[in-house]
């Protein structure tokens, strides 16, 4: 076999206009470059903020690796890796959680907080995978347990234990706590209408279908880097005062 077709035989062809792997390629850079950026930062924040930046880094990687497989996978078989998918998310969204203990602690967060919405993410995460791979003809009812899950996510951050921790920590904290509240309502919000465009149920005569790893792939490109800045400039912040 000559050298070049033994190249072409291990790349996958990328056509102009599969913009989904487009989206998976971009999505690949984007983390890798923003887990360079928080790993660089590392040494100028002191040990009370490091962790903190460490865990954004963390994610960023996690989603990196998981993307660098998503994006062959796609190339390969022009189908959702769904099972990487939920892989990467069982693993960064719990750590997701553990940002918002982090940066409370000061206020006084407990461990139980922590563990609290580390279970609901579980819970979330586990019946959406079972609609989207296991259990396709009940889409709609995973779905159903997924959001209520959600929405105990979103009631915790906002009106919950969480809330009041951050309400006394106040300044930067508060702030920066109010931020990723939003991302996790308006960003993470993206993940449900992404499962109802890429199953059947209900919903579907009404939104249609569409492309679930472009809304996917969009949706973490937000959330994973757009959190872990929101926390490295809290980390800036609170280092000046
Ligand atoms: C980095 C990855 C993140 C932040 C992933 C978040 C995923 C969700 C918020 C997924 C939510 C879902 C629902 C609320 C209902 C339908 C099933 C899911 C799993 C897509």
């Amino acid at each position: 076999m000559s050298n070049i077709s033994l190249f072409t035989s291990l790349i996958a062809k990328m056509l102009p206009t599969d913009y989904v792997g487009f989206t998976f390629f971009v999505g690949c850079m984007a983390m890798m470059a923003a887990s360079a950026f928080f790993f660089l930062s590392l040494s100028q924040f002191d040990k009370k903020w490091r962790t903190s930046v460490l865990v954004s880094g963390l994610i960023t990687f996690i989603a990196a690796v998981h993307y660098f497989y998503m994006r062959d996978y796609w190339a390969a078989f022009q189908e959702s890796p769904t099972f990487f998918r939920y892989v990467d998310w069982i693993l960064t969204v719990p750590l997701m959680c553990l940002e918002f203990y982090l940066i409370l602690k000061v206020a006084g967060a407990k461990q139980n907080l922590l563990w609290k919405m580390i279970f609901y993410s579980v819970i979330m995460l586990v019946t959406g995978y079972f609609g989207e791979a296991v259990d396709q003809a009940n889409a709609w009812m995973w779905g159903l347990v997924s959001g209520i899950a959600y929405f105990a996510i979103v009631y915790e951050i906002w009106l919950g234990e969480a809330s009041k921790l951050a309400a006394a920590a106040g300044g930067n904290v508060l702030a920066s706590h109010k931020i990723l509240c939003w991302f996790v309502l308006v960003g993470w919000a993206i993940y449900p209408l992404g499962y109802m465009l890429g199953t059947d149920g209900w919903y579907t005569s009404i939104l249609g279908k569409g492309n679930v790893d472009v809304a996917y792939n969009i949706a973490d490109a937000i959330n994973k880097i757009g959190f872990g800045l929101v926390i490295y400039s809290l980390a800036v912040k609170s280092q000046k005062d």
